[in-house]
């Protein structure tokens, strides 16, 4: 499982207070935990209120690379934020995001090719997120043929089924585990699926328990990567112990500890 951590985010209290007062002890301090915790990747989100997220963005990224060497993934909404983003970042960068609409594949795909980043195609468009596996199938197999006719490699792509709260759309957690299986057979090499966890728990009052609940389901659904937070300590062992059950890890009896040595 590639584990991109979610906690340098400006929708967090403590990081959109950071990123305001641009607080560079904070956001660097969260960057080292959660690579000591096991994070591949960091997930850099200036929040929904930043005034100025070219400049934020520029901000977190130089501020994350004093203190760590990893990928870092860069999470707007907005293109020219990204494409700002991507002329900073030294170690290998990750698109968060592109929908299935042709303004933004026109855009972000070339760009993944022009910096060789990876790409994260969210299956949603104009029209909002689907409700059913069909619609979501449909878009992601569009944001696949957009990948394959641009010349961008499909194995650097990841598809994310958007992940919706289950306290307000109970019947999509189930749909979403079906569908990621399904994904995996829309082409040759098929893309990589990624799902953002604690979506799936907003607004509940047992977020921990059911984010790693669900992430144990992901896991068994083929899951390859996941935006999530990996100083939950339950959750990092739910997710190692999840991988050792599908022989994905060698058992011994110390292998949560074996696990995080590597
Ligand atoms: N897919 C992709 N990228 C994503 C998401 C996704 N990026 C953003 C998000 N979803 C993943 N990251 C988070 C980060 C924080 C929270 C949820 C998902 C979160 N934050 C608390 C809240 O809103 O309740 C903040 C509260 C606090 O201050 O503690 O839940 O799906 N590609």
């Amino acid at each position: 499982m590639f584990i991109i951590g979610e906690l340098i985010n400006g929708m967090y209290k403590e990081a959109g207070r950071a990123i305001r007062e641009k607080d560079k002890s904070v956001i660097q301090r969260l960057a080292k935990r959660q690579k000591e915790a096991g994070a591949d990747a960091l997930d850099l989100n200036c929040g929904p209120v930043s005034k100025d997220p070219v400049l934020d963005m520029r901000w977190l990224i130089e501020t994350v690379q004093e203190v760590v060497d990893m990928p870092l993934s860069l999470d707007s909404t907005k293109a020219n934020v990204i494409e700002e983003g991507l002329k900073l970042v030294k170690n290998k960068a990750i698109i968060n995001s592109t929908s299935a609409d042709s303004e933004k594949l026109e855009i972000l795909v070339p760009l993944a090719i022009k910096y060789n980043a990876s790409l994260i195609g969210l299956t949603l468009d104009k029209n909002g997120v689907p409700q059913d596996k069909d619609r979501r199938l449909e878009l992601a197999a569009r944001i696949v043929a957009d990948c394959q006719e641009k010349g961008f490699p499909v194995e650097n792509l990841y598809i994310d089924p958007v992940v919706l709260p289950v306290n307000v759309a109970q019947n999509q957690a189930g749909l979403v585990l079906e569908v990621l299986k399904e994904f995996k057979i829309i082409s040759t090499p098929a893309p990589k699926t990624i799902v953002g966890l604690s979506n799936i728990s907003q607004g509940t009052t047992k977020r921990r328990l059911i984010n790693r609940t669900f992430l144990s389901m992901a896991i068994a659904a083929d899951l390859d990567a996941a935006i999530l937070d990996p100083l939950d300590e339950e959750l990092m062992n739910t997710l190692i112990t999840s991988e050792l059950i599908l022989n994905k890890q060698i058992y011994c009896d110390s292998y949560l500890d074996a696990y995080r040595k590597r």
